[in-house]
């Protein structure tokens, strides 16, 4: 191996391969921020001699949060396993913007797998792995859109089987590679190339989506954790940490980008740190099912704040603004905050204590959605069969006995009655008051 001497002034050796330089631009600093930590303590990347899974030279966008948060968990991966590392990579932004054929910025022996299918290819990498006796460990990756909508089977059976491999998706909240499209892991009210571009509820709309870490969670892996590319340190210490575990391992990585959202690219730590000092983005770690960690947010930032630099929202600021919509995600802010814990009581100011006690436990209108859908259909058999419809279907479903939603910000649509949308089915309607009558279906 080929080594260099370079002129960084520093106590350290350097023995870092001529492919893999690094420039050092803050000399002497030691860069990332850890000046004053004691040397074994300072992060991964300020060592001149740490591992440089993906080189400069890609193609992805200026502040590309994918990229960051790429190469810090990929370096610290390597670190942890000394080397000894093979990547997998959904198709999506991060496989595109590293690989343009016939070239790689990858110094990781690295596989491009289908846009749905990285964790079956990553578990057959491991188990052939296994079977040949090496100790090599995986590690997959991809965006949301791999990850929680087409890639969400196949990760669902690498958890089921506890398959030795950790997955790691960097959500940038879209479809990013093909143009911006929705993804399960798009926000509501966000624009996407493919949500409702106006009327009077323009983006994605409240009520769907995934929370993949909870998903992940619900399967009582054996590691579960969220990050962002505000924290790399947090980043780099739950990569390390998922590495030194063996089975299914999932974190989930909030990665900004300047592109779909409509944001300067200048702005994408800024961007993460806000999503997390909202409440929106809530940062902890997860064994085997049970919640161990969460990290503290100091001053909860209104929503506002995170939202206005950012395009995919702006019609939520237009003239007048959109108070209640924005209520509504400030709702979904404080509901996190109070089911993570992710600030001391004492320390919030009474106002807000206020507020986060009081918002909904589901200000996103999941269950009121399921009860709009059961009332939906009731409506449509009483169109179809007007004579024999005489059954509640959420009655019939039992929907009803669930406990029901508690207060919520007023708002037209899904939150409050709205006049375009039936009202939800209730036990005292005097259809459901009628005794069910087998065979009508
Ligand atoms: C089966 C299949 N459908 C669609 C595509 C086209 N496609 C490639 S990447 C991509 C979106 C990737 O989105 P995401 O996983 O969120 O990653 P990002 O690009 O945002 O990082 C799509 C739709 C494909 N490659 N394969
Ligand atoms: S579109 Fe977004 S995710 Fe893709 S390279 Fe650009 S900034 Fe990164």
């Amino acid at each position: 191996m080929t080594t260099v001497e370079l002129d960084i002034p520093s106590t350290r050796e350097t023995a870092i391969p001529v492919r893999e330089q690094v420039k050092f631009y803050q000399v002497g600093s030691y860069a990332v921020g850890n000046r004053l930590a004691e040397e074994q303590l300072r992060s991964l990347q300020s060592d001149p001699n740490r591992f440089n899974t993906l080189t400069s030279g890609h193609r992805a966008c200026q502040g590309c949060g994918e990229a960051l948060g790429a190469r810090y968990a990929l370096d610290s991966a390597m670190a942890a396993t000394g080397g000894d590392l093979v990547a997998v990579n959904a198709t999506g932004c991060l496989e595109v913007f590293s690989t343009p054929y016939p070239e790689s910025a990858w110094t990781v022996p690295w596989l491009h797998s289908l846009f749905g299918n990285a964790p079956a290819v990553a578990a057959g990498a491991a188990a052939g792995l296994r079977a040949l006796g090496k100790q090599t460990r995986v590690v997959a990756q991809g965006g949301d859109g791999g990850t929680v909508d087409i890639g969400m089977g196949c990760l669902s059976g690498m958890f089921e089987r506890n398959d030795d491999v950790l997955y790691i998706c960097y959500d940038n909240e879209a479809y990013m590679n093909t143009g911006v499209q929705r993804s399960g892991a798009t926000p509501p009210t966000a624009r996407t190339a493919t949500t409702q571009p106006v009327g009077p509820e323009p983006g994605n709309q409240f009520g769907q989506g995934k929370d993949m870490a909870r998903i992940a969670m619900a399967h009582e892996i054996p590691y579960v954790a969220t990050a962002t590319v505000a924290d790399l340190r947090d980043l780099e210490y739950k990569v390390t940490k998922a590495m030194s575990i063996r089975g299914a391992r999932y974190i989930h990585v909030l990665v900004p980008c300047p592109l779909g959202w409509g944001a300067a690219s200048n702005l994408t730590v800024k961007l993460a740190r806000l999503a997390t000092q909202t409440g929106l983005f809530p940062v902890f770690e997860a064994e085997g099912g049970e919640l161990t960690s969460v990290m503290k947010i100091r001053r909860p930032a209104p929503v506002e704040e995170y939202l206005k630099p950012q395009r995919r929202f702006a019609h939520l600021f237009k003239g007048e603004g959109e108070p209640e919509v924005l209520a509504r995600l400030q709702a979904v802010a404080d509901r996190n905050i109070r089911r993570y814990g992710l600030i001391e009581q004492e320390s919030l100011d009474p106002d807000v204590l206020e507020r986060v006690l009081a918002a909904p436990e589901d200000p996103e209108g999941r269950y009121e959605a399921v009860l709009r859908a059961a009332s939906e259909t009731k409506q449509g058999r009483a169109e179809a069969h007007p004579a024999t419809e005489e059954q509640d279907s959420s009655e019939m479903w039992g929907l009803n006995r669930r406990p029901a939603p508690q207060t919520r910000p007023a708002h037209q649509g899904s939150m409050g009655q709205s006049s375009s949308a039936p009202a939800p089915a209730s036990s005292t309607t005097s259809a459901s008051s009628q005794p069910e009558t087998p065979g009508q279906e």
